[in-house]
């Protein structure tokens, strides 16, 4: 089957089109530099044979065999202009190349972010991270580096061999030919190489990676490394690492030093015998070429030979380039595999029915297996269950984090499938189980994903949360910074701060997945007390271990086993005398 990614590079190409005219733009520039680049050797030829009175016929005929020094001055002036146009041409391509390096990088990143954002959360539940942010990173560098410079490389050895082969046949075939013997040597030789040192730069880049990943490992978990004592172990770790990654680049190196010497001597052969010939030709008189075209040659052979020792790694280069295409397309190329429903909805009321829902992971067992339940707008609902009963793993599906595997939810009567999933998700208040802080003060994490709030609504949110005072008593107050993911508040600090945010943004539906364990009974209270004010009205779902925190909701749960096995008010399920009745006494009797 025709894929997208079948020929990454024709994509990258073609992803070009908006830039299309600085892209033509900058490659004919980087041709005429190219092309006037080579000219000093035609123009050294040509000084040399006019002052030894033999200028070129066409100049010859503009000034007259005897005007030499005319002759000079012009070629001098010449000169001077190729010299200047080279200049220009180069300041073009080099700034067009640069430009449209740096505008492609950017639309790349931002683009395969966005769609990368946009997939589902099995996605990134398979994926590595890493991989994932070298994608974002290298791989988009990496054809930022082929648009920067192997591409106008690859347009200056077109243009070089080209011109320089026109221009050697043209003065004479039989030297050209002895002068260009070398290049399938040096060709091979450098495709040899290539092959030879590219495991080793992979080599290279695998210890860096192994290198950089235990260094991250380590200062992130310096907590763990400090209270072991395992600093000395982690020293020798780290030591190991670095010196693996030294290692590799002296095996690298090793090559590396000999191939530019032995090339050296590849292209000595070409300019030697084209030297001797030439010079013979000249002293056995015989007419084939003169002195200019014999310095004009010398220049050109290694003008044309060295650039080809560059052809490996121009063409590794471009493999490389392809790889990072092919990735980079790939991401872009990826749909969601929950798909975004179409009904506009402004505001919904809470009314939620849950149908014979069954749901499993993509790997893994029934999670849940036949769920059924009616939630009435305004309803509060406890959630009860043991630890791994799928009580977060609903809360997903309400969200459409994931779809179910069977069955339907309904909000209002409608399929949450049907409606466009922000109107679903800016409907859900939620407070989860981890708690997720981005760098930054805590006031930007207590607005986090809503419209500006003015500083009276955030300091509410944050008072109903309990955790106002403990804000002000910080020196910058809200401005205070929550460190990398929150590191520098205690876990109930952020609990509460979590649960600000969900007063904040003040959706219909409210839920709180262990919002309040790790906060102290006394502080649970005052929330509780302030979210029962806050949650008149909307629907509440109220996921607790502790069961004092759903004592008094309309309706208490119990998930066991995949399904709802026990359900109605905490008084009902006492004398009930099941699972819920036996948790109750035993954390009862406990506090
Ligand atoms: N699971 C999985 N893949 C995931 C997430 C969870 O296979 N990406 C599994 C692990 C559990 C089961 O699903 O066995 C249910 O997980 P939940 O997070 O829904 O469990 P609870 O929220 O009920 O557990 P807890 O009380 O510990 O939060
Ligand atoms: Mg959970």
């Amino acid at each position: 089957m025709e894929n997208s990614t079948d020929r990454p590079m024709f994509r990258l190409f073609a992803y070009l089109e908006k830039y299309r005219f600085s892209l033509w733009f900058s490659s004919i520039s980087a041709v005429v530099n190219k092309a006037f680049d080579l000219m000093p050797p035609i123009l050294t030829a040509w000084i040399i044979d006019s002052v030894s009175h033999n200028p070129p016929v066409w100049i010859a005929d503009w000034f007259g065999y005897t005007e030499i020094r005319s002759v000079i001055i012009f070629l001098g002036v010449l000169t001077a202009i190729i010299f200047l146009t080279e200049s220009f041409f180069e300041w073009l391509f080099q700034r067009g190349f640069l430009r449209l390096a740096q505008n492609v990088q950017h639309d790349l990143r931002v683009e395969a972010y966005d769609k990368m954002q946009k997939r589902e959360i099995s996605f990134f539940e398979n994926e590595r991270t890493g991989n994932l942010m070298s994608i974002l990173n290298n791989d988009i560098n990496q054809l930022e580096r082929f648009l920067n410079s192997s591409f106008y490389q690859i347009l200056h050895l077109i243009t070089l061999f080209i011109f320089a082969s026109v221009s050697l046949f043209l003065v004479s075939p039989k030297l050209a030919w002895i002068g260009i013997i070398p290049l399938p040597f040096i060709f091979i030789g450098s495709m040899y190489y290539q092959k030879l040192i590219s495991p080793h730069y992979q080599n290279i880049r695998q210890k860096v990676g192994a290198l950089s990943s235990r260094l991250e490992n380590n200062i992130s978990g310096i907590m763990v490394v400090k209270s072991f004592t395992a600093e000395k172990f982690e020293a020798e770790r780290v030591e190991e690492a670095s010196s693996d990654y030294r290692d590799a680049n002296f095996n690298a190196i090793r090559f590396n030093a000999l191939y530019v010497p032995l090339i050296r001597i590849l292209i000595t052969v070409g300019f030697v015998s084209v030297l001797v010939l030439g010079s013979f030709m000249i002293i056995n008189d015989t007419g084939e070429i003169t002195i200019g075209a014999l310095a004009f040659f010398s220049m050109m052979i290694q003008r044309l030979l060295w650039p080809v020792t560059g052809l490996g790694r121009i063409f590794d280069e471009y493999e490389r380039a392809k790889a990072s295409a092919r990735r980079v397309f790939k991401i872009m190329d990826g749909e969601s595999e929950i798909k975004d429903g179409d009904e506009k909805i402004d505001s919904i009321k809470g009314n939620l029915k849950l149908e014979n829902i069954a749901f499993k992971y993509e790997h893994g067992e029934s999670v849940l297996k036949r769920i059924n339940l009616d939630i009435k707008q305004g309803q509060t609902i406890g959630i009860v269950g043991s630890t791994g009963a799928g009580k977060t793993t609903l809360i997903k599906l309400l969200l459409r984090l994931y779809d179910v595997s069977e069955g339907s939810i309904s909000i209002d009567g409608m399929d949450i499938r049907k409606m466009k999933l922000e109107n679903l998700r800016r409907n859900i208040s939620l407070v989860s189980q981890d708690v997720y802080m981005f760098h930054g003060t805590i006031r930007e994490n207590i607005c986090y994903g809503t419209e500006l709030k003015s500083e009276e609504e955030i300091m509410a949110a944050a008072q109903k949360a309990e955790l106002h005072d403990f804000v002000i008593s910080l020196e910058k107050g809200y401005d205070s910074i929550v460190g990398e993911r929150g590191i520098k508040l205690s876990g109930g600090q952020r609990q509460r701060l979590s649960i600000a945010r969900a007063i904040l943004k003040n959706a219909p539906i409210l839920i709180l997945d262990e919002a309040t364990s790790a906060v102290d009974m006394e502080t649970e209270r005052a929330i509780q007390e302030n979210l029962m004010e806050l949650a008149i009205g909307k629907t509440a779902l109220v996921i607790a271990h502790r069961l004092s925190t759903i004592r008094n909701a309309d309706e208490i749960i119990v998930l066991h086993q995949g399904i709802v096995k026990e359900q109605g008010t905490h008084q009902e399920l006492i004398q009930e005398k099941g699972i819920y009745a036996d948790l109750w006494k035993v954390q009862f009797l406990r506090e």
